[in-house]
């Protein structure tokens, strides 16, 4: 018998899902679209998981090259900031873990010429900026909250990061991890926090990237990297959209 070359949508939903489905069908591109244009049947799971895989790839690149690196999120008041802030982790809340400041050590890695650590009172030395921004969680969330701390592009510069290689990687206290692209690091609105509410967001440094959504704002942050390789992260290697950002 000839096989079926009708596609059962439902059996590859939670996969579509994962792979940003919202953002297939925004461009208008059906799973019959994706077939047609990769010649593919899409009858194996496989096939469908590495077309999609592709597709994800395909549209970080595109993203990155659409970012703009002057266009800055949207900013508010301080009368519109949310208290208490929503957390959010991969744990429940109480889990978060308790970092002391005091022994604190922001640790360097790679293509960075000065990989000295960093104690939370040099890290205050440096000038520090604060923003209102919006943090946007995939898990359909938002808040309006505040954060300060040092411009991310000027610690860069400042530990002489070679900021023409193409990601920084982050490694946290609590085995999260996560990257981005060095446009969105340099971004004037980057922010390598170390002002927030409560310690349970973040403590003792966090980036807070308004550009990205909520997942690449990495709390409880031990060390920073910076790589030509891409370092994936937490959910990104669980599918989610590498770029992830506007
Ligand atoms: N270290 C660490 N950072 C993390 C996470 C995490 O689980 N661990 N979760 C991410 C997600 S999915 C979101 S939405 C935001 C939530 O930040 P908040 O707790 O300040 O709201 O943190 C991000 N950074
Ligand atoms: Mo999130």
């Amino acid at each position: 018998m000839k096989p079926s070359r009708k596609i059962d949508l439902s059996a590859f939903r939670p996969r579509i899902e994962r792979m940003e489905r919202r953002r297939f069908l925004k461009q208008g591109l059906s799973l019959g679209a994706l077939s047609l244009l990769s010649g593919c049947t899409l009858k194996d799971e496989d096939a469908v998981d590495r077309l999609l895989f592709a597709m994800s790839r395909f549209n970080d690149r595109v993203q990155a090259a659409l970012f703009n690196p002057s266009k800055l999120a949207p900013t508010y008041s301080e009368a519109e900031v949310v208290t208490p802030f929503p957390f959010n982790a991969y744990y429940e809340e109480k889990e978060a873990p308790v970092i002391n400041g005091d022994d604190y050590r922001l640790k360097l890695s790679g293509l960075v010429a000065d990989k000295r650590s960093w104690t939370l009172g040099e890290l205050r030395a440096l000038p520090q900026t604060s923003q209102i921004t919006r943090l946007v969680c995939v898990e359909g969330w938002s808040a309006i909250g505040q954060w300060r701390g040092v411009p991310f592009r000027q610690f860069l510069e400042r530990v002489g990061a070679d900021t023409t290689a193409r990601h920084v990687g982050v490694a946290c206290a609590d085995k999260y991890s996560t990257s981005i692209d060095m446009a969105t690091a340099l971004h004037p609105q980057t922010l390598l926090a170390l002002d927030f509410s409560e310690t349970k967001y973040g403590y003792p440094l966090r980036l807070r990237i308004p550009t990205k959504l909520g997942f690449k704002n990495p709390k409880f942050i031990a060390e920073i990297f910076v790589t030509n390789d891409n370092p994936g992260g937490y959910w990104e290697d669980k599918g989610y959209n590498w770029f992830s950002g506007s």
